[in-house]
């Protein structure tokens, strides 16, 4: 299909910050001028899409003058002012609920990982341990425990129902209590002390910066294992590497860093962790349905100036 210059040039201004799937880019082309962060024209850009890692800068937004819409890839927005967004009249919306079941599949994975040291015995096959020396050294049963979840939304629910076949008994903390058939603890220490496991699956921001401290981590203790998949910021990453040392914490499975995409040499070093380079929602099919709902929010846009998906800041625009 030939495109006139003149149809171009009334195409809307869309910038693009981080990379898009192809999918994406050519449902987007179809209905913008797609602008990359090295040459745009910002008093032109109406639109931005972004990621939940680099997000919108204060000054880009700023000085994105006729900035209606920031559609991000992701459910975590941290790396956005929706508050500021909201107050300039920019909707900012996420991609909830499409990647709930495999940002749960990813917490089971590493639990399970490291209860049954999946890495440990893979080296032992591979390292020719097993037929130097004989059978590998037993592990933990990952049935029956007791598990902790900070942060109870739509992702830290589908963990709870993931682990009902591993018979968990699920306690929780968040700021309010919910209806909901399982434990609440209004303090997070507390639940620590009282749980084999603690997954972490809160939104990051400054409400949640650290809260996994030294503190709680030691009550979670030396049979205690800590799962992150939410924010690297949630977690006292320095105080986990100190109490992953000394045997203050068990065993950390880790899908989110302080300083993505590096991650401490201390941490790679430890025995007693499993690492993931940030793949909670990882996979072909669910990347493909966040993808398809951040074109879906900026087509809709277009089309009768609202949005399918806001998030919560943004939701009376
Ligand atoms: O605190 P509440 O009652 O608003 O419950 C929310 C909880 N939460 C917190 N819990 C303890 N201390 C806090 N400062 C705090 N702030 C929020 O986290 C709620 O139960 C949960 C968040 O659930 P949703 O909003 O449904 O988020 P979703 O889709 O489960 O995703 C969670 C996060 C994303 O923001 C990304 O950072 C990550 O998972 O992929």
């Amino acid at each position: 299909m030939v495109i006139s210059a003149r149809k171009l040039a009334k195409m809307p201004d869309l910038l693009q910050i981080g990379g898009i799937t192809d999918t994406m880019q050519e449902r987007l082309a179809a209905a913008f001028t797609i602008h990359q962060l090295d040459a745009f024209d910002a008093d032109k850009i109406t639109h931005v899409v972004t990621n939940g890692h680099d997000g919108v800068n204060p000054d880009l937004m700023a000085s994105l003058t006729n900035l209606k819409v920031i559609s991000g890839y992701g459910v975590g927005y941290d790396a956005v002012d929706a508050n500021e967004a909201a107050r300039r009249g920019i909707i900012v919306t996420h991609t909830p609920n499409v990647l709930n079941e495999e940002v749960a599949t990813t917490a089971l994975l590493l639990m399970l990982s490291c209860y049954r040291e999946v890495l440990r015995d893979d080296e032992y096959l591979r390292s020719g341990e097993w037929e130097a020396k004989g059978n590998a050294p037993l592990t933990r049963s990952a049935d029956n425990q007791t598990v902790g979840i900070l942060g109870l939304g739509r992702i830290g629910q589908a963990i709870a129902d993931k682990l009902a076949p591993w018979n968990a008994k699920i306690l929780y903390h968040t700021r309010t209590k919910k209806v909901l058939p399982y434990t609440y603890y209004d303090d997070l220490t507390a639940m620590a002390r009282d749980c084999d496991v603690l997954i972490c699956i809160t939104p990051g921001g400054p409400s949640t910066n650290k809260i996994v401290n030294a503190e709680v981590m030691e009550a979670l203790g030396p049979k205690g294992t800590l799962i992150n998949v939410s924010r690297g910021s949630v977690v006292d990453e320095m105080a986990m590497i100190e109490a992953l040392k000394s045997g203050k914490l068990g065993w950390a499975g880790l899908d989110v860093f302080e300083e993505e995409p590096k991650v401490s040499q201390a941490l790679r070093d430890l025995p007693n962790t499993v690492l993931l380079p940030h793949v909670g929602s990882g996979t072909m099919e669910t990347r493909a349905a966040m993808g398809a709902l951040v074109v879906d929010n900026l087509l809709q846009n277009l089309k009768d100036g609202t949005v399918i998906s806001p998030v919560p800041e943004c939701a009376g625009l």
